[in-house]
C-alpha cells in the first residue's frame, strides 16, 4: 500500500511526539497563496496524513485492527469467519445495506475461487471498501462568481458553526473576502457563537436579535454582501428538530429568499452530519435532501467516535458527494476528504 513514508516516518516517532498538535491548515499546498518549497509541501502531506490516521484511531481499532484479528493464522475463508466479518463491519457502522453489499461481494468471488484466503479477503475489502467510497465527484466551484453562497444546514449540534468557521477560514485563506449570516436565531446563544467564529476567521457577521425571522435575515445578509462585493457568503441555520416539518418549510423559504436575490445561488447547499450519530445520519440526510438538494456532505467529529464507517455507509448509500470531514475542534480540523487517504488513514496499521 502506498504511505511507506508514513510507516517509516512513524516507526521513528514515540507516542509524545506523535500527540504534538499541528497547527498548519489544511490546504493543499498548491493552492495556498504564495510558493511553497517541495520539501515543504511533502512535509506539509505527511502532516496532513498524520493527522488524519491520528485522530481515525477509534474507527482504526473497531475496523482494521478487528479485522486483522480476525484474519491471523486463518487458513480458509468459512461461513463463520464471513459471519464475524459482517459483525465487525456492522459495529463500525458501516451499515446493513453496504455491510450486506460487501459480505454478498466476497461470497460471489470466494464462489468464483477468485479468493481462497484471509490475506487475500482483506486486500478484497480494502478494495471494495475505496470502491465504496467514491461518492460522485462535487459540482466544480465557481467562486469567481460574486457573492458565491453557501447555506449550511442540519440538525442542532452537529457542528454546523464550528464548519462554517473553518470554511471561511480556509476562503480567508485564499485571500477572499467571507461574509457569514447568522440564520440561526433560535437561540442568542447560536448567533454569538458564529460571532466568535467571525472574529477568530477575520469575517464579518450579519446579525439580528434572536427570534427575528431567518429569511429577513438573510435577505439582509445577502443585500449587504452584494453591496460590499463579497465574494463568499456562508449562511448558518437553525436545525432544531422536534419540528421537522416547520424547519424544512423554514429552510425551503431561506433557499427560495436566496435565489430570488441572487439568481445562481445558493451555489452550494452544505449538509452538516456527525459521525457519532452513526445510522442516525444516513436518515438525517434523506429529509434534508427531500426538502431541500444537498449538494455536499460535511461529516463532523471524526475524531471523537468508533462510528467512522459510516463514510462509508453514507457515499454508497445517499450519493451525495461527501466533500468535508471533521477531524478535531481546531481551525485546521476540516479536510477536504479523499477516499484513497481515508482509506490509507484506517487500515495503515
Ligand atoms: N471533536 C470534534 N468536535 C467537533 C467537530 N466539529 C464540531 N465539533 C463540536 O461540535 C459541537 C457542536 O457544535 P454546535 O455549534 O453546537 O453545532 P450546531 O448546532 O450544528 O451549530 C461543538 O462543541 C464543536 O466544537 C469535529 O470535527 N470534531
Ligand atoms: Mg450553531
Amino acid at each position: 500500500m502506498a504511505f511507506n513514508w508514513f510507516k517509516k516516518k512513524n516507526e521513528e516517532e514515540s507516542e509524545q511526539e506523535e500527540e504534538t498538535p499541528v497547527t498548519e491548515a489544511p490546504v493543499a499546498p498548491s493552492e495556498q497563496p504564495g510558493a511553497v518549497s517541495e520539501p515543504e509541501a511533502s512535509e506539509n502531506k505527511q502532516s496532513f496524513f498524520k493527522r488524519l490516521r491520528d485522530r481515525l484511531s477509534k474507527t482504526r481499532t473497531t475496523l482494521a485492527s478487528r479485522m486483522d484479528r480476525l484474519f491471523l493464522g486463518k487458513k480458509e475463508i468459512d461461513d463463520a469467519l464471513l459471519e464475524e466479518l459482517e459483525e465487525i463491519l456492522i459495529t463500525s457502522d458501516i451499515g446493513v445495506q453496504t455491510t450486506m453489499e460487501l459480505i454478498e461481494n466476497v461470497r460471489e468471488k470466494v464462489a468464483r475461487k477468485l479468493l481462497n484466503n484471509p490475506e487475500q479477503l482483506k486486500e478484497t475489502l480494502v478494495d471494495e471498501i475505496m470502491g465504496f467510497l467514491q461518492s460522485p465527484p462535487a459540482p466544480p466551484r465557481i467562486t469567481r462568481q460574486k457573492p458565491y453562497v453557501i447555506l449550511v444546514v442540519g440538525v442542532n449540534g452537529v457542528g454546523k458553526t464550528p464548519t462554517i468557521g473553518k470554511i471561511a477560514a480556509r476562503y480567508k485563506k485564499e485571500g477572499k473576502d467571507v461574509l457569514l449570516i447568522a440564520g440561526d436565531t433560535f437561540r442568542a446563544a447560536a448567533i454569538e457563537q458564529l460571532e466568535i467564529w467571525g472574529e477568530r476567521v477575520g469575517a464579518d457577521v450579519i446579525r439580528q436579535k434572536s427570534g427575528s425571522d431567518p429569511s429577513a435575515v438573510v435577505f439582509d445578509g445577502i443585500e449587504a454582501a452584494q453591496a460590499r462585493n463579497v465574494d463568499v457568503v456562508i449562511i448558518d441555520t437553525a436545525g432544531r428538530l422536534h419540528t421537522k416539518v416547520n424547519l424544512m418549510k423554514e429552510l425551503q423559504k431561506i433557499h427560495r429568499v436566496i435565489s430570488r436575490k441572487c439568481p445562481d445561488a445558493p451555489h452550494e447547499v452544505l449538509l452538516v452530519l456527525d459521525a457519532t450519530t452513526g445510522q442516525n445520519a444516513i436518515s438525517q440526510a434523506q429529509v434534508f435532501h427531500e426538502a431541500i438538494n444537498i449538494t455536499g456532505i460535511a461529516l463532523t467529529k471524526l475524531d471523537g467516535t468508533a462510528k467512522g464507517g459510516i463514510a462509508v455507509g453514507i457515499c454508497n448509500e445517499l450519493k451525495i458527494p461527501l466533500q468535508y470531514i471533521g477531524i478535531g475542534e481546531q481551525i485546521e480540523d476540516l479536510q477536504d476528504f479523499d477516499a484513497k487517504e481515508f482509506v490509507d488513514a484506517l487500515f495503515t496499521l
